[in-house]
């Protein structure tokens, strides 16, 4: 693994890009929009997190979106191309009763626009993963973030085993799982390699890899953290493209902090899909047309819609 994530990165990038021609239509990229269905006032601490009730600055806490507000969303995500609607709730884990099963409705109803549908929760039970397989869920998302060791210095409030946890009741749910890490945090090589491994080592592996740049956010513990070097950034892209040669690898928060050049060269990498629209889940992304004209570019093409290949990513 080592020698893979340090080989010199035109190397990497060419071993990386030749995966990814053999598994995958390279000239698509996946487009994908998020959505905050459930914001701010979470109670755990991850440092990185806008939405943790421990930081200061943290963005004030909403009630969870009714159902038609998130389908008209969605209907506006398909309309501009997005062919995967993954919503997101501050939680760290979701409490059985009406709000659960309102989420089970905009999963059905996000289902029925004929989008792929991921939902990122927090922890979930194994009956709770069973329900939201029943609701036509596609994927499931739940990072590990980092290395173990690294895991400890940047979240207090849960342990990694949680994590691989809820990873296994959505595994066991029939569910595709979702499953990357942030970069940027202060962790070191050693750590990158570690998440890696632990990603490649899922059984099965994760069919969808978010692979996070840090977004610095004001009054956040990593607000000051230092940006992480877009060929590092690369670098880890081309080893998980490698590593996990059929998943769908996500170019996701902090593109902000990537010039074109260095998304072209992810995208090179084996990076094929990307989150559009001007937000997050609650932070800044490039808009839509920024993005747009990136791909014309470039010459690749969103991937078109329905083409469903369900648990596929
Ligand atoms: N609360 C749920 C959880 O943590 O699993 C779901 C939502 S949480 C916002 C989803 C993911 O967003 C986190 O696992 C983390 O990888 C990513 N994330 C959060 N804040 C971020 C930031 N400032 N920069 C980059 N990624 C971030
Ligand atoms: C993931 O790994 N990246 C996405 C998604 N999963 C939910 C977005 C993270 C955005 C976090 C910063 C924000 O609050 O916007
Ligand atoms: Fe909560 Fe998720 Fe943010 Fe952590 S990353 S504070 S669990 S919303």
């Amino acid at each position: 693994m080592r020698e893979i994530y340090e080989a010199p990165l035109l190397e990497l990038v060419y071993r990386a890009a030749t995966v990814h021609r053999s598994h995958h239509d390279a000239s698509e990229v996946q487009t994908c929009t998020l959505l905050s269905v459930k914001t701010g006032g979470c109670p755990e601490d991850c440092d990185y997190c806008p939405q943790s009730v421990h930081h200061p600055a943290a963005v004030p806490p909403e009630p969870l979106m009714d159902v038609d507000a998130v389908l008209s969303a969605a209907r506006a995500a398909r309309e501009e191309g997005s062919t995967r609607f993954c919503m997101g709730a501050a939680w760290r884990q979701i409490k059985d009763g009406p709000e659960f099963d309102r989420v089970l409705d905009m999963v059905r109803g996000v289902r029925a626009l004929g989008l792929e549908v991921c939902c990122t929760l927090g922890m979930l039970t194994a009956d709770q993963a069973r329900r939201l397989a029943e609701a036509g869920l596609t994927a499931y998302n739940h990072n590990l973030d980092t290395s173990e060791s690294f895991y400890g210095r940047v979240i207090r409030t849960r342990v990694y085993e949680d994590r691989l946890r809820t990873i296994r009741h959505v595994v066991d749910a029939g569910i595709s799982v979702c499953c990357g890490g942030i970069l940027g945090m202060g962790e070191s090589v050693d750590d990158r390699i570690d998440l890696l491994c632990r990603l490649a080592n899922l059984d099965p592996q994760p069919e969808s890899v978010p692979i996070n740049a840090l977004v610095h956010v004001e009054g956040t513990p990593l607000a000051d953290a230092p940006t992480v070097d877009p060929m590092d950034f690369v670098r880890t892209i081309a080893a998980a493209r490698i590593l996990m040669p059929r998943a769908m690898v996500r170019l996701s928060a902090g593109r902000l902090s990537l010039s074109p050049e260095a998304q072209a060269l992810a995208m090179l990498a084996g990076a094929n899909s990307m989150f559009t629209g001007e937000k997050l889940l609650t932070t800044p992304n490039p808009g839509r047309c920024a993005d747009e004209a990136l791909l014309a570019r470039l010459g690749l093409k969103p991937r078109a819609p329905h083409r469903d290949r369900q648990g596929a990513g």
